[in-house]
C-alpha cells in the first residue's frame, strides 16, 4: 500500500466544467506560487477547451498562457488534455500536424499528456503517444469511460495494456461524464493494476454526487493518483474536492501528505476569482443523477440547453434527452466526449425538431458512420447507415492514415499572419477563427469578451416577483410564476393575477420590475 498522489485539474477541467472554460490567466498566475509549493503531482492546466476558448472568447494568446504558467510553476508537473488524433480541435489532423503540435507544446513547457480517443480506438492515439515519447515527456494513455451493452472491464484493460506497449507511462480512467460507480470503480481499477505495470489515475465528475466514494475505492484497489478540483471549483459537472480528498485520506495508508491549511488558503483565492465569471454559471449545480440513467454528461446537458434556447423549443430538452441514448444506439455507443457527445447530442436535436427522425443527417454524421472517426465500438444500425451514406463505403483503416501531411500546406495559407511556428499551430487547429483572432492581433484589435459585474445577477434575481398593481382603481395581486422563452426580446411571463393563472408579455425583466 502506498502513498496516493493528487493531479489538480482547477486550472483546466474545473473552470471547464464549471464556468464554460473562461478563466482568465490573470486570474491563474497570482495563486500560482502557493499552488506549487503544495507538492501536487501534476496540474491539468491546458488542453481541452482551453485552447478555443482562449482565442474564442478572451482573446489571449494560448501558448502564452502555457509559457507563463510554465514560469509561474517551476516545480510542479504541468499536465494537459489531448483528444488524440483530433488534438485540441474537432476533426483528424494528419499525422505531421499531431507530432507538431506535440513537439511544441513539450517546448513551451507541458511535461504530461492525457491522450485519449472519443471512440477508444487505440489507433487514434498511437501517433500522439510516440510523440510525445520523442520529446522525452509523460504519456498517459486515457480510458473513455462508458457504458454500455457492448463495453465489459475486459475490454478497458485489452485497450490499457495496448496503450502501455505503445509506450504509455501511466494509464487514466477518465470518467468524464460521472458515470462511475464506486464498486464499478473499485472492479476496474483492480482489473487494471493486475494487468498493467504502469501507475492507474482516476479522473472522474462529481454530477451524480459519488466522485468522492469513487476516489475512495480506487485507492483502496490501488490507484496511484486521483483527480481532484480545488473545492470552489469543485461538485457538480466538475471533480472531488482537492482539499476534501486530502482530509479524508490522511492519517491513513493512503495519505497524500500534502498540507490542508495551505490548500485552504489556496481555495479561498478560487472562492473570490469564481463571482467574477457568474455570467457563466452553468444552470445545472449540485447533484444530478440523471447521467447515471441517461448517461448524457452534465456539460451537454447545458449545451443543449443553449442549442435549444435559441431555436426557440426549449420545451423539447427532456424529448432531447431520450433521444440521445437512442442515437447513441445506432451509432454503435460511442462514449460520448468530445467530439462524439458533439455529435450525438446534435444529431439528438435534429431529430427531435424534424418530423421524422433522420429527416435531416449532419455531416459529421455521415462522416462517423462513414468511419472517419475510427472503429465504432458496437454494431450501427444499418438503416440508419444507408439513409446516410447510401452505397459510399465504409473505411477500414485508421482515418488519419487517409490524410495527407498538412504543415506546409496551413503555413503557406497563413502566410505573413504567422510569425511562429505556435501561431501556425493556432491557425491548423481552427482555420477561420484563428486567421480571425491573427488578424485582430495584428491589427490592435484583440478584445475579451465583457465580464459583467459582480452582483449584476443579483440584482436581476432580486426583481420582485410578487406584488400589487393598480390599474384603472383596481388592486391586482401579481405573482410571476415563472418564465417561458420565445424570442429574447419577447419573453412571456405567467403569472397568477389574484390567483387566476395569465401569461403576460414584457419587454425585459427590469420592466417588469
Ligand atoms: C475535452 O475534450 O475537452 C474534455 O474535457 C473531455
Amino acid at each position: 500500500m502506498s502513498k496516493v498522489t493528487i493531479t489538480d485539474l482547477t486550472l483546466r477541467d474545473g473552470h471547464q466544467s464549471l464556468i464554460a472554460t473562461r478563466m482568465r490567466t490573470e486570474d491563474m498566475l497570482p495563486i500560482c506560487e502557493k499552488m506549487d509549493a503544495v507538492g501536487f503531482w501534476s496540474l491539468e492546466v491546458w488542453g481541452g477547451a482551453t485552447f478555443d476558448a482562449c482565442l474564442r472568447f478572451l482573446k489571449e494568446d494560448p501558448w502564452e498562457r502555457l509559457r507563463q504558467l510554465r514560469e509561474a510553476l517551476p516545480n510542479t508537473r504541468l499536465q494537459m488534455l489531448l483528444r488524440g488524433q483530433n488534438l485540441l480541435g474537432y476533426r483528424h489532423y494528419a499525422d505531421d500536424v499531431v507530432r507538431g503540435f506535440v513537439a511544441k507544446s513539450a517546448d513551451n513547457g507541458m511535461d504530461v499528456f492525457r491522450i485519449f480517443d472519443a471512440m477508444n480506438d487505440t489507433r487514434n492515439v498511437r501517433v500522439a503517444i510516440e510523440a510525445v515519447k520523442k520529446e522525452g515527456k509523460h504519456a498517459q494513455g486515457a480510458i473513455s469511460y462508458t457504458t454500455s451493452p457492448v463495453h465489459t472491464p475486459e475490454q478497458f484493460v485489452t485497450m490499457a495494456r495496448e496503450m502501455v506497449d505503445m509506450g504509455c507511462d501511466s494509464i487514466a480512467i477518465k470518467d468524464m461524464a460521472g458515470l462511475l460507480t464506486p464498486y464499478a470503480t473499485g472492479e476496474l481499477v483492480s482489473a487494471l493494476t493486475d494487468a498493467v505495470a504502469v501507475p492507474i489515475h482516476l479522473h472522474t465528475h462529481a454530477t451524480a454526487g459519488l466522485s468522492e466514494m469513487c476516489h475512495l475505492k480506487a485507492v483502496e484497489n490501488g490507484a496511484a493518483n486521483i483527480n481532484t478540483a480545488m473545492s470552489a471549483f469543485a461538485g457538480g459537472t466538475s471533480h472531488a474536492p482537492t482539499e476534501s480528498m486530502v482530509a479524508a485520506l490522511h492519517d491513513s495508508q493512503y495519505s497524500t501528505d500534502l498540507d490542508l491549511m495551505a490548500l485552504q488558503e489556496i481555495g479561498f483565492y478560487f472562492r473570490e476569482i469564481r463571482k467574477k465569471y457568474h455570467q457563466f454559471e452553468s444552470e445545472f449545480t449540485g447533484v444530478d443523477t440523471r447521467v447515471q440513467t441517461t448517461q448524457v454528461p452534465g456539460g451537454m446537458i447545458s449545451n443543449l440547453v443553449s442549442q435549444l434556447k435559441a431555436q426557440g423549443a426549449l420545451d423539447k430538452v427532456n424529448q432531447v434527452m431520450t433521444e440521445i441514448p437512442r442515437v447513441r444506439e445506432d451509432l454503435g455507443y460511442p462514449p460520448l466526449v468530445t467530439p462524439t457527445s458533439q455529435i450525438v447530442g446534435t444529431q439528438a436535436v435534429m431529430n427531435v425538431l424534424t418530423e421524422e427522425r433522420y429527416q435531416t443527417i449532419t455531416n459529421e454524421v455521415k462522416s462517423y458512420l462513414q468511419g472517419r472517426y475510427g472503429r465504432t465500438p458496437g454494431q450501427v444500425n444499418p438503416v440508419v447507415r444507408r439513409k446516410a451514406i447510401g452505397d459510399a463505403e465504409v473505411i477500414e483503416c485508421r482515418p488519419a492514415d487517409l490524410l495527407q501531411d498538412e504543415m506546409d500546406t496551413l503555413r503557406e495559407q497563413v502566410g505573413d499572419l504567422a510569425q511562429s511556428e505556435e501561431d501556425v499551430m493556432i491557425y491548423a487547429m481552427f482555420p477561420d477563427l484563428g486567421r480571425e483572432y491573427l488578424e485582430h492581433r495584428r491589427d490592435g484589435k484583440l478584445v475579451p469578451e465583457p465580464l459583467e459585474p459582480v452582483g449584476a445577477k443579483a440584482e436581476k434575481k432580486n426583481a420582485p416577483v410578487e406584488f400589487k398593481a393598480t390599474l384603472h382603481g383596481e388592486t391586482y395581486h401579481i405573482k410571476v410564476t415563472g418564465t417561458g422563452h420565445k424570442r429574447d426580446h419577447e419573453r412571456p411571463f405567467y403569472v397568477t393575477v389574484d390567483g387566476m393563472p395569465e401569461e403576460i408579455v414584457v419587454e425585459t425583466l427590469d420592466e417588469l420590475a
